[in-house]
């Protein structure tokens, strides 16, 4: 299996003769999303600290993955993601104080994925990849264009369902691009310990498909190497499996010390690779981006930042009835005579 394609290298410089680069603008645009992708992670990682969030599963440098994840579909097109991709349903336009909902203990998922065309971060792994197999599978039976991006981490492929979601995708030419972040960790399980496979991308030949490895911190060669797999599934060439060689820099969950499995050394390693400090170097030494421009991402940072710690700081009005309101079409009588025996509770509670 070939090494992971780079175009950028960690010092900023162009990788080979540079013609498959995206446009200077692009890559502007895109360290935009970097820049807000980072903000979020960081905001976010301080509500849990002041208990204003339960749980926030950091992306903290994997923020390039993230934004590439969502910058390369198109506008009816459906995003999978996990409880790690936070940072890209918000590159994809959602509103982060919704996608936060969940994290801080809501029964919904935050935002109404019909609308957004992003199905609720999945929390049990690979789970969400038959579903996303399932949106694709349909789209191609109704002739819409529509691709599908399923994410998952590295632990996950370990997952009977993504055996399964694979399988009946390449078998049926599903439009899903299968985008596994390998940031070399399941929890405390490494990499080694997950897999005997000299990549994970590999596993694509077994399933019939083609597979992928690309530099997860580099963020020009995400969005060209996903890119490519978004086209081959629009234009009916089935689903391919992507591999982006990344890190998790910070703890799985607040629920985790990495002290006890990873060797700080390692870690360090990594940070020198930052997708942000990559893409920075090199669009500064290209001359594209200035301190005004600069400024101007770090304040969109900071206004994001605002609104999020706004939302968090909100108490949210939770109404516990509301939890049956979504769970069938027409509600199981066993639903509603649950639904009526709350409310008929929560009315005496009321009056006690
Ligand atoms: C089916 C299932 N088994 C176990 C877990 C517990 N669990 C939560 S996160 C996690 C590690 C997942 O690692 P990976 O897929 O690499 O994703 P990452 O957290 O690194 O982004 C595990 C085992 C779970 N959520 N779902
Ligand atoms: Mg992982």
């Amino acid at each position: 299996m070939a090494s992971p394609r780079m175009l950028i290298d960690e010092h900023g410089s162009v990788v080979g003769d540079g013609s498959t680069l995206p446009t200077t603008e692009v890559l502007v645009d895109g360290y935009r999303e970097l820049v807000l992708a980072r903000r979020l992670n960081d905001v976010a990682s301080a509500l849990v600290r002041q208990g204003r969030l339960a749980v926030y599963p950091s992306s903290h440098g994997q923020e390039a993955c993230q934004v590439a994840a969502a910058r390369v579909l198109a506008d009816g097109d459906w995003l999978f993601p996990t409880y790690r991709d936070g940072a890209a349903i918000v590159a994809r336009g959602v509103d982060p104080v919704e996608v936060l909902a969940m994290l801080r203990g809501d029964w919904h998922c935050g935002y109404d994925p019909t609308v957004s065309h992003v199905a609720p971060q999945a929390t049990p792994l690979a789970t969400q990849l038959l579903h996303a197999v399932g949106v694709a599978h349909a789209a191609r039976l109704k002739g819409e264009p529509t691709v599908v991006m399923a994410l998952c981490g590295d632990g996950a492929t370990s997952e009977g369902d993504f055996h399964e979601a694979l399988n009946f995708a390449a078998v049926f030419r599903a439009p899903v691009v299968f985008f596994v972040q390998n940031n070399k960790y399941a929890i405390s399980v490494p990499l080694a310990h997950q897999t005997a496979a000299a990549a994970l991308a590999d596993k694509a030949v077994g399933y019939g498909m083609p597979g992928e490895r690309v530099d997860g911190n580099d963020l020009a060669a995400l969005t060209v190497v996903l890119g490519e797999a978004v086209d081959r599934a629009r234009s009916g060439g089935g689903p391919t499996l992507v591999e982006a060689d990344t890190y998790r820099i910070q703890a799985h969950t607040n629920a985790d010390d990495p002290s006890r499995y990873r060797a700080e050394d390692e870690v360090a390693q990594w940070r020198e690779r930052d997708p942000l400090l990559r893409l920075r170097a090199h669009l500064t030494g290209a001359g594209a981006l200035d301190d005004e421009q600069e400024a101007a991402f770090a304040a969109a940072g900071e206004r994001l930042a605002e609104h999020v710690r706004a939302g968090m700081n909100a108490v949210p009005v939770a109404d516990p009835v509301e939890l049956f309101a979504h769970v069938y079409a027409t509600p199981t009588p066993q639903l509603a005579e649950q639904a009526a025996q709350l409310t008929a509770e929560l009315q005496l509670e009321g009056t006690s």
